[in-house]
């Protein structure tokens, strides 16, 4: 079991190498910040900065990177996953509130331009332009990585949290941003 934990950290910091190479050129790190958590999924939120809901979906030692990068060109935000089931369709995002005993607690999705309705279905705001959105597919190991591109960074309201969803995220009208059951959940402190 040790040995198996440290092959996967080993792969996962293999990972954060190779993104890191992705983000840094022509980047000068003065205009940087960067925020990256490295974390294993438990049961219970409050032994961990990641919990799972569903540990059939995202199972118990399942590892989540989350790096966010901020510069004047805007927000980039990068997950890497290992150990989730193999070849399935996971959504994600980010969300306003902390990781809680349930997924309901992370609150809705951080909007940059926020919805005057709650919960927001419109895609004019519910769209991966206005929101983070994370969605990826396992690759036969179980290991999957998505990147998020915004053209704008955080004000007074940042997010809390990165919510691991059952399905890719819809974009049609009246369920745009909606992505099924909420598995798992991430805390990051941006
Ligand atoms: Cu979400």
């Amino acid at each position: 079991m040790r040995n198996r934990i440290a092959a996967v950290l080993a792969a996962t910091a293999a990972a954060v190498t190779t993104l890191t190479a992705v983000t840094a050129p022509g980047v000068s790190a003065s205009e940087n910040a960067m925020t990256a958590v490295v974390t294993v999924f438990q049961t219970d939120h409050r032994l961990s900065t990641a919990v799972t809901y569903d540990t059939s979906l995202v199972p118990v030692g399942a590892l989540a990177r989350v790096a966010v990068t901020t510069s004047d060109r805007g927000t980039i935000t990068e997950l890497a996953v290992r150990g989730f089931v193999p070849d399935r369709e996971y959504g994600a995002h980010l969300h306003a509130r902390p990781c809680g005993a349930t997924g309901a607690d992370a609150g809705p999705h951080h909007q940059h331009v926020q919805d005057p309705e709650q919960p927001s279905t419109d895609p004019a705001y519910a769209n991966p332009q206005n929101e983070i959105w994370l969605d990826f597919t396992t690759d036969a190991a179980g290991a999957a990585s998505a990147r998020s591109e915004v053209g704008w960074t955080f004000g007074e309201r940042r997010p809390a949290s990165l919510v691991i969803h059952e399905r890719h995220t819809s974009t049609a009208e009246g369920e745009a941003g909606v992505a099924g059951e909420r598995l798992a959940c991430v805390n990051v402190s941006l």
